[in-house]
């Protein structure tokens, strides 16, 4: 009796948690995808959600560990944010973002790119389309 009652109390909880209108708004994908060595800048960098957010704040810091803000759009909520021109300089470069996730709790993250002059182009393309 005890036992089957368990059973069902922790199969609600797992599904309780299985939810995903429990949980916060994460990234699907970014391109590029962080951690991948380029030999220049991107133009854009786009960041995906797995749901609607509000993307509220974009900075980079590069090897000379200055923040840079990066101008996001759309403003409102959306699921795929671009940041256009993010100008990365040669180097590690560290694009850390803040967002409101639809369950309105912050949520943040960072996404490493590295600019490296003699990076491989097509090594670089393969990683833009890892998603
Ligand atoms: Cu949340």
């Amino acid at each position: 009796m005890f036992n089957s009652f368990a059973i069902a109390v922790a199969l609600a909880v797992a599904i309780a948690f299985a939810n995903p209108t429990f949980a916060h708004s994460t990234i699907k994908s970014t391109v590029p995808a962080s951690g991948s060595v380029l030999p220049s800048s991107p133009t854009r960098v786009e960041i995906t959600f797995n749901e609607p957010a509000r993307l509220t704040r974009a900075v980079v810091v590069g090897a000379d560990k200055v923040e840079r803000r990066l101008e996001i759009s759309p403003s409102g909520s959306a699921t795929t944010f671009f940041l256009e021109q993010p100008a990365l300089k040669r180097g590690r470069n560290e694009i850390r973002w803040k967002a409101l996730s639809r369950d309105g709790h912050p949520i943040d993250g960072s996404i490493v790119l590295v600019i490296k002059a003699d990076a491989i182009p097509s090594a670089a393309l393969e990683q833009d389309r890892g998603h």
